[in-house]
């Protein structure tokens, strides 16, 4: 039986957050296989930087006015953007990543385009629901938004049932788990760069420092990445390491600081944000994930598709994700001491590291 084509909508973040990664991951893989994807977004996702056929990006604009200035009503924009790429491309379904605002434009659109309305499918990511979306301001419109969908998917089981609890779906909506995907293609052990890579790092200051610590973040408060910087301070305690940093955000000065006040600044490279981040966790030893909630935790995978064992915290669906004592180890969050004990333990053992990391 020949495939039925379709014409897919995609509305994401386009910044550099897991939820906008995973968005591009599967929209690119439907065009691959031949479905006519549109994704709709204020900017390009930046992991769609480079032409691919049946692939077509559509920019939201939000017009500034004086009454405007403060608030710019983005989901309206967004709202009025789907009504048009629906109508000239005759979609079949709207696939929105990240609850809140882009289910809501999406029912706003399909309420507009009335009987030719696409199907709407909701990817429930993370904060959309423990976080921001369960707060009083937005709950209500969260939770309609959900209930309006033709489908709702979340990234962990933990998420599924966070979504059941704090917005009070009732249990018999069906929410279907697909975890987080990592293109194999582009992460992987990345033999031919990791050496070159590795001695950059390595051998800045003379010295042989081989022992390569690295976390990547969005550095939000959720992401711990003091903890990051308090592991690494201890480990250098006992051996010699150094810490990349990859990654931008809020706390990313209060890290830096933190880096000089516990004296291990030389020791530490903020890279901030990169395109090419397999190459630059394939070259490390640990990585670091130390969270205090998450709801699947993409860099973990990333990470282990890398072969590189993860250090992480108990949290949400991080269990899901890392196997304790398999592929990496967990602890409780904030437990910095379990964390530098983990590191240290496969720093010291590379036959642990070569297990671990397989
Ligand atoms: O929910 C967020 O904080 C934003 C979102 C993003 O856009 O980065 O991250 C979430 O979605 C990722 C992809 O599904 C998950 O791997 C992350 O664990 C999740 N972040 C949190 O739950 C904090």
């Amino acid at each position: 039986m020949s495939q039925r084509i379709l014409s897919i909508g995609i509305c994401c973040y386009p910044t550099y957050g897991g939820s906008g990664v995973v968005a591009t991951e599967v929209g690119m893989e439907m065009a691959r296989r031949g479905h006519r994807v549109h994704f709709v977004s204020y900017e390009v996702p930046h992991r769609l930087k480079r032409f691919m056929q049946n692939v077509f990006f559509h920019e939201v604009e939000v017009p500034s006015y004086p009454l405007f200035s403060q608030y710019a009503p983005y989901s309206i924009a967004l709202a009025s953007k789907l009504v048009e790429v629906s109508s000239s491309e005759d979609l079949d379904l709207i696939h929105v990543h990240y609850a809140l605002p882009h289910a809501v434009s999406a029912f706003l659109a399909c309420q507009v385009l009335g009987t030719k309305a696409p199907k709407i499918i909701t990817t429930l990511h993370g904060t959309d629901i423990t976080v921001v979306g369960n707060n009083r301001s937005y709950l209500p419109i969260t939770r309609m938004s959900i209930l309006a969908s033709d489908g709702v998917t979340a990234v962990s089981q933990y998420l599924r049932q966070a979504t059941y609890d704090k917005i009070s779906i009732p249990t018999k909506s069906p929410i279907e788990v697909i975890p987080n995907v990592v293109d194999l293609e582009e992460f992987n052990c990345c033999p031919d760069q990791v050496s070159n890579i590795r001695s950059s790092f390595c051998r800045d200051d003379g010295a042989e420092r081989p022992n390569l610590l690295c976390h990547v973040s969005n550095f939000r408060p959720v992401k711990r990445v003091p903890d990051v910087v308090q592991v690494f301070a201890r480990v250098c305690k006992e051996i010699p390491a150094r810490l990349i940093l990859v990654g931008d955000g809020p706390e990313r000065s209060a890290v830096e600081q933190l880096c000089r006040s516990l004296d291990v600044e030389q020791d530490v490279s903020f890279l901030g944000k990169q395109d090419s981040i397999a190459e630059i966790i394939s070259s490390c030893d640990v990585f670091l994930l130390p969270s205090e909630t998450e709801s699947f935790g993409l860099a973990a995978l990333e990470a282990m598709a890398c072969c590189v064992p993860v250090v992480a915290t108990r949290a949400g669906g991080i269990p899901e994700v890392v196997t304790d004592s398999e592929t990496g180890y967990l602890s409780d969050v904030g437990d910095i001491e379990t964390m530098t004990a983990n590191v240290l333990r496969i720093l010291g053992d590379s036959q642990l590291k070569a297990a671990l990391g397989d």
